[in-house]
């Protein structure tokens, strides 16, 4: 069993909630600074970034990223993960605008899915174009896989040099559509992967937490947080990203797998300071 510091990721905003499902959903710069820096506190070292525009709604405006980032920045030290998913049907030149900013890492989706009612559209084109403009601004990309065939398209893509040999990669199970976050699914992908390789998973739902142990006794990382699940247990939602990032250093800290500092973070990603 791996004793590696654990890399907590903490998606605190997500494109998919409002108010109505999650009236604790950070929506402003200052609240989502504010719900970034109590993750960090809480002990997340990463900070997968979703921003909202004045009236609430997903945005990839560079303008909007640019005043969250600022705004993290100065209350805390983490590193910045934007996504480039942005909101299922965001057009693929908005979702790679904000990696103009060089954030610390970006998020590449592996594949066009079903995504609950809708479509969420990676085909190979998109998929290289978004990983282009990761690799032209020097930004660590995350590659996030929802189904068992992403993970045959990122060894045909890297094959290929359209997607960075050198990723860090997250397993994002239980989106309907998607794989679904189960034990077996998430040995059978981590099985896939070569030797040495980076990885976290996210659960969605009431996957999150089971994932999140499974994770941790696997030598991997997680992602918790509000745009993966609202609910800190059946029927009670959460009161804050905090408060699930703070279960997750608990469970861990019971598996001698301490909460990684940002130092850490970097040092296991490869990613400079
Ligand atoms: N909002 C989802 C459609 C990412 O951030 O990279 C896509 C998503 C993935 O959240
Ligand atoms: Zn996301």
């Amino acid at each position: 069993m791996s004793n590696a510091p654990l890399i907590i990721s903490a998606a605190i905003v997500g494109a998919e909630h409002s108010r109505d499902t999650y009236p604790h959903l950070p929506l402003t710069p200052d609240e989502i600074a504010a719900a970034a820096e109590e993750a960090v506190n809480a002990g997340a070292s990463i900070i997968h970034l979703h921003v909202r525009d004045e009236k609430g709604l997903p945005t990839q405006r560079v303008d909007v990223f640019e005043t969250v980032t600022e705004k993290i920045r100065n209350r805390c030290d983490c590193i910045l993960q934007y996504s480039t998913g942005g909101a299922v049907g965001t057009p693929v030149e908005l979702r790679c605008n904000p990696v103009a900013l060089k954030p610390d890492m970006a998020t590449l989706s592996m594949g066009t899915m079903n995504f609950g009612s809708e479509i969420y559209e990676n085909t190979e084109e998109t998929i290289a174009t978004i990983a282009g403009a990761i690799t032209d601004n020097g930004v660590m990309a995350e590659l996030e896989v929802f189904d068992f065939g992403q993970i045959e398209t990122v060894t045909r893509m890297v094959k290929k040099g359209l997607v960075p040999e050198t990723h860090h990669m997250d397993f994002v199970l239980g989106v309907p559509g998607g794989m679904s976050a189960t034990i077996s699914n998430l040995v059978m992908l981590v099985n896939r992967l070569k030797e040495g390789q980076t990885w976290a998973v996210a659960g969605l739902g009431r996957g999150q937490l089971p994932m999140a142990m499974h994770s941790i006794a696997m030598g991997g990382h997680v992602r918790v947080g509000i745009e993966d699940n609202i609910y800190y247990r059946k029927g009670e939602l959460a009161v804050s990203n905090a408060q699930l990032v703070e279960r997750v250093v608990r469970i861990a800290r019971e598996y001698d797998r301490p909460a990684a500092t940002v130092t850490q973070a970097r040092q296991i990603l490869g990613l400079s300071g």
